[in-house]
């Protein structure tokens, strides 16, 4: 019997792009395929800028471990939270951003209907179980103009996201390893924040969540 050619339909093409509001796509499993390669990745990044939990400006120390990659990084601490190029820990420069984060960034803000996103900051954060990140806006960065891109990876988190006012109600979405979000638009200031981590084991990532936020600083 001869084997016929499958067809291609356009849901084997378009990625699963769901909107959550105006200005923001949650791309399930977008970065699935290259898992291996960022979770290598991040190990290397950690062993030349290790995690560490930043103190907030009001005192407290962060649940949430941070590091960074790119020209430049976020940092917190009693004098307010800032980008710099320094890490502040090694005096050395942040780790370079590697080409499979800089393209997945720049790949999932073209599916999402942004053209060229270039980040420049790549934060990434570690959260244990009971890590939690309270909600906030990212408005350290000058060129509001430019998405922010989320990958998650390793156990579930409850994102949380309300709107420009801290008041607004807020919707809550279950990111799971795999999915990215982007962020941009109207929805770009919108607050967010993360529910406290539950128990679990991920398979390839162990007992933690991992958080890359791509970012244009300038
Ligand atoms: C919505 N990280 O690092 S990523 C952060 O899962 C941060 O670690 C969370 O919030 C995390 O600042 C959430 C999703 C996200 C990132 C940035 C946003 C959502 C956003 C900026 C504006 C609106
Ligand atoms: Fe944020």
């Amino acid at each position: 019997m001869p084997m016929t050619q499958p067809m291609l339909g356009l849901v084997d093409i378009l990625p699963d792009r769901e909107r959550l509001t105006d200005g923001a796509w949650l791309l399930r499993q977008f970065a699935f395929t290259n898992v291996a390669s960022l979770l290598a990745e991040i190990t290397c990044i950690a062993a030349q800028a290790p995690f560490r939990h930043l103190e907030t400006p009001g005192g407290f120390r962060m649940s949430v471990a941070m590091t960074n990659c790119g020209a430049l990084g976020w940092v917190s601490d009693r004098r307010g939270y800032r980008y710099t190029t320094h890490d502040p820990l090694s005096g050395r420069q942040w780790p370079s951003m590697p080409a499979v984060f800089s393209a997945i960034a720049d790949s999932a803000a073209r599916a999402a209907g942004f053209e060229r996103f270039k980040p420049d900051a790549c934060l990434v954060n570690r959260y244990i179980p009971g890590a939690r990140l309270t909600l906030h806006q990212d408005k350290d960065e000058a060129d509001l103009g430019a998405p922010i891109v989320s990958v998650s990876l390793g156990l579930p988190a409850v994102f949380l996201f309300g709107g420009n006012a801290r008041q607004e109600k807020q919707r809550r979405i279950l990111l799971q390893h795999g999915d990215v979000v982007v962020w941009g638009g109207p929805a770009r200031l919108y607050h967010h924040g993360v529910l406290p981590l539950k128990d679990g084991d991920h398979p390839e990532v162990g007992t933690q969540r991992l958080n890359l936020t791509f970012r244009r600083t300038h």
